[in-house]
């Protein structure tokens, strides 16, 4: 037997916690992902908007622990600056979205954006593609993933 999320989002509650911090980027994310939800057929989206990328953590892990959501998705960019607090960031909010994941039994999507400048950005961000809606398409597919496997648990 093989077990696979499809993409169909009918019926499915989703969360998103978005960062403002770079909103030039997050912005466009939060775009992709909606685009994609909407083509998929999600009614039922609450947005959660937090500062920076660095208090996604917690947003998500208050969300996951109502177990209301069938999947959280999270967007942010952090982007490298000349100091030493983009690695804290990039790294701490990797570590608790992970963290969340292993702890909670709802699905958290890492759509968080890590580049060296702006112009790498930009390219993830609408230029090239639209990672938003890629991260969207992850959150579906774990959402109905999740859901076959509350069936044979
Ligand atoms: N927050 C981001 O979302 N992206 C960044 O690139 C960033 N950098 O590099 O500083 C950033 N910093 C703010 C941080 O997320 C918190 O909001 C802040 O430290 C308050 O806790």
């Amino acid at each position: 037997m093989i077990y696979e999320g499809n993409y169909k989002g009918e019926g499915l509650k989703i969360g998103i916690v978005v960062s403002r911090f770079n909103d030039l980027f997050t912005k466009e994310l939060l775009d992709g992902a909606l685009d994609c939800f909407k083509r998929h057929g999600v009614e039922n989206i609450d947005i959660f908007k937090v500062p920076g990328a660095f208090e996604i953590p917690f947003v998500a892990k208050e969300l996951a622990k109502t177990e209301r959501y069938d999947a959280i998705l999270v967007l942010g960019a952090v982007v490298r600056g000349e100091t030493y607090h983009f690695e804290l960031v990039a790294n701490e909010v990797a570590r608790g979205i992970a963290h969340v994941n292993l702890t909670y039994k709802t699905p958290v999507i890492f759509g968080v954006i890590t580049v060296d400048n702006e112009l790498q950005g930009l390219d993830r961000a609408g230029i090239k593609s639209n990672k938003g809606f890629e991260y969207a398409l992850a959150t579906l597919e774990m959402a109905n993933l999740n859901k076959e496997m509350k069936k044979i648990s």
